[in-house]
């Protein structure tokens, strides 16, 4: 059913991703100008971590027709595998934010380009992404409100209580709004996450594909205590966004008019694309060439909360251990649990963009 009010209007709002869920919704890589080596290893990381959340609670994974029977046969058997048409699987982007009263639940279908349409999209076309949200929505029987703005759920980070969190640099740019003012996407934001306060952090991190989204740089860990990326080295290109994130984000009230506490969580890398793994991605016009010595925007952030864990992801960098640590330090309710995630880097993202979360209802 297709609601033509907001969920602002409704009483309905985003819980924190923090919050108990009902499941996680994930698709299945596939694409080989995107993947390398048709996709194998990226599919064996995607399946890592569909495993490393079914600890946790129960997952779904969305396979086009032609890849159903080899995701079943990967996919670990508690995984529930159904036939979902996608163009690349990003599911926290292409995926329903789901939105809830406390009893119901409901989910927002954005209008989803492709992290850019024909100014700068990563691929094209995109149409069966952008019926993902519809569909997932309609297996759970959930009213959809669909927004008038372009949005990957990897923009936005809420707290639970009324604070939202994005970047201006991903929000703001020309291939995704371009015909609305920031007050106006503000106010979207308002309506349909059901938020009081849009902090508004300048820039994502360096060499980010999705144009600075905010899940690789920065993530609420609970209501008014955030984790950002960071580098102490001056000369890294990480350096000035993560300062200015840092000084903005100190300087901020959220919308119950708490300071904010924000720890540093120290960057991987710099992580480069090899020649091997450059030459195992297809080249095709119209979508992002990879290229040896490119830098991937590798981030521990980028970690997904579930039901009493948190997946992070992990490199194979002198960096991991630490990170690990850290994180488990500051989230001492949940397991930490690291998988491998440099193949999900080299397709652009990382454990949070591939997963989304459904909120517990009731
Ligand atoms: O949310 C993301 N990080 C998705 C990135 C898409 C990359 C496509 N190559």
């Amino acid at each position: 059913m297709l609601f033509h009010s907001t969920p602002r209007t409704d009483g309905f709002s985003m819980p924190a991703e923090f919050a108990p869920h009902a499941g996680t919704w994930m698709l299945w890589p596939q694409r080989p100008d995107n993947w390398r080596l048709g996709g194998k290893p990226a599919q064996k990381a995607f399946a890592a971590v569909a495993r490393a959340i079914a600890q946790f609670e129960s997952v779904t994974v969305g396979v086009n027709h032609n890849q159903f029977m080899n995701a079943r046969q990967m996919l670990s058997a508690e995984i529930r595998v159904i036939e979902l048409s996608s163009n690349d699987s990003w599911m926290r982007d292409v995926g329903p934010t789901f939105v809830s009263d406390g009893n119901g639940l409901r989910g927002i279908d954005w209008i989803f380009n492709a992290w850019g349409g024909l100014y700068n999209g990563l691929y094209f076309p995109w149409d069966l992404d952008e019926a993902v949200a519809a569909k997932v929505l309609e297996i759970e029987r959930a009213t959809r409100y669909k927004a008038p703005l372009v949005l990957e759920g990897g923009s936005i980070h809420v707290d639970g209580e009324g604070t939202c969190i994005t970047t201006a640099e991903c929000l703001l740019s020309p291939g995704r709004n371009s015909d609305l003012t920031q007050a106006e996407i503000e106010s979207h934001l308002k309506d349909y996450l059901n938020v009081e306060k849009v902090l508004w952090i300048p820039r994502g991190v360096f060499n980010d594909e999705t144009t600075g989204h905010v899940d690789n740089l920065a993530c609420f860990l609970r209501p008014a205590e955030i984790a950002l990326t960071w580098t102490d080295d001056k000369s890294d290109s990480q350096y000035a966004r993560s300062l200015e994130a840092y000084e903005f984000l100190i300087s901020q009230t959220d919308a119950r008019g708490r300071k904010l506490i924000v720890h540093k969580i120290q960057q991987p890398g710099p992580i480069l694309i090899s020649a091997e793994e450059a030459e195992g991605v297809d080249a095709v016009d119209g979508t992002l060439p990879r290229k040896a010595g490119d830098r991937m925007a590798a981030s521990y952030v980028n970690f997904y909360f579930c039901n009493g864990g948190a997946i992070v992801p992990t490199f194979g960098d002198r960096r991991d251990a630490g990170a690990l640590e850290t994180l488990q330090k500051l989230l001492p309710e949940r397991r930490v649990v690291g998988v491998p995630a440099r193949e999900i880097l080299l397709g652009g993202g990382n454990i949070h963009c591939i997963t989304q979360q459904q909120p517990r209802v009731g």
